[in-house]
């Protein structure tokens, strides 16, 4: 276990200057925090000199917007690569970095035990899937993956605000503003989990150049998405008075976007009398997507750990194997019971 951020510089610069050659990975599905740190952690390897690549097997339209908006501004120096490619030239002396996630399940790919050295870097609860490796720094104090990143990047000496230096060494120039996005999205706009150090991450990237617009238009919504969520809002049943289940009982094989989800959750917790909200449903055929948030009174970061999934105490989800979403929401009330102790 990596203590402090000073550390964690420390084990990762001897780490990535011994290996042959670094794979970083964000979650599963990512979104603006996980690529935002991907990226971070690849100008970190390409300050070091070593080459690295950013494994991602999700197919583009099943990527947020705004994790595509980024990807398509980045340059050639970034490599984003899938985890059959990488599987061709790891080698014994290949470095992997988990960043926004500790979980083995929700890394693309399952060989995680070809590398011999890892390096893990998050903000969530650990649990019993976390990949285990000497080298995990977690910070669960600290608002997201990119505020983490962001000391790291200070640590390592890159200039974030010399446009000049970052293109010299082919790195996106816009970095400042990937990171203030992944900080954006993972507070929900400056209003959960965030910290003195959060501000202060956030007050030093404006100061550099980031821009809130930018933040703010990458997670402008679409109509369409707004109609799905809107919908589905509508279909929320109240458990307990406070306790809010989204699910689409109508149409339960629906296929909506993680976002989606996420949206409808956030949406019920904005409520005074709103304890905790759940919104479920599926994201492809077969597979349920739980998302939770809770004003801290109601753990549903517990509560989803007990369907598989994780999260802290505002925010959790679960991403399920079912082709039964019927019987999931039962499951659900059951698990929420036992967690539902208001502070
Ligand atoms: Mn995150």
């Amino acid at each position: 276990m990596i203590k402090n951020i000073k550390e964690l510089k420390d084990a990762l610069e001897e780490k990535i200057n011994t290996c042959s050659k670094v794979f970083i990975t964000p979650h599963i599905g990512p979104d603006c925090d996980a690529i935002g740190s991907a990226i971070a952690l690849n100008i970190i390897c390409n300050k070091l000199g070593k080459e690295a690549f950013i494994i991602i097997d999700d197919k583009r339209e099943k990527m947020d917007n705004s994790v595509k908006m980024i990807i398509d501004e980045l340059p050639d120096s970034i490599n984003i690569i899938t985890s059959i490619d990488a599987l061709k030239f790891l080698d014994d002396d290949s470095l992997l970095v988990v960043v926004d996630t500790n979980k083995k399940d929700l890394i693309p790919f399952t060989y995680v035990e070809a590398f011999k050295n890892i390096v893990v870097i998050d903000h969530h609860k650990p649990g019993i899937t976390s990949i285990e490796t000497d080298a995990s720094y977690i910070d669960i104090n600290a608002s997201s993956a990119c505020e983490i990143m962001y000391q790291l990047m200070i640590l390592f000496s890159i200039k974030l605000d010399h446009t000049k230096t970052l293109e010299e060494h082919h790195m996106p120039s816009n970095i400042c503003n990937y990171l203030l996005s992944g900080i954006i999205l993972d507070t929900s706009k400056l209003t959960k989990n965030v910290t003195a150090r959060s501000m202060d991450v956030v007050a030093k990237l404006l100061k550099k150049g980031a821009n809130m617009n930018y933040a703010n238009d990458l997670f402008l919504d679409d109509f369409e998405s707004d109609m799905r969520v809107s919908n589905l809002v509508s279909k929320t049943v109240w458990k307990m008075f406070n306790i809010g289940i989204a699910m689409n009982n109508e149409y339960p094989d629906t296929i909506y976007f993680k976002e989606d989800l996420a949206k409808v959750a956030d949406w019920l917790i904005k409520y005074k009398a709103t304890d905790a909200s759940f919104a479920l449903g599926y994201i492809e055929p077969g597979i349920v997507y739980i998302s939770a948030r809770s004003k801290g009174g109601v753990d549903v970061g517990e509560i989803m750990s007990q369907l598989g999934g994780g999260g802290n105490e505002c925010s959790g989800a679960a991403r399920i194997v079912s082709n039964d979403i019927k019987s999931l929401r039962l499951k659900l009330d059951d698990v929420i019971r036992p967690g539902y102790k208001l502070k």
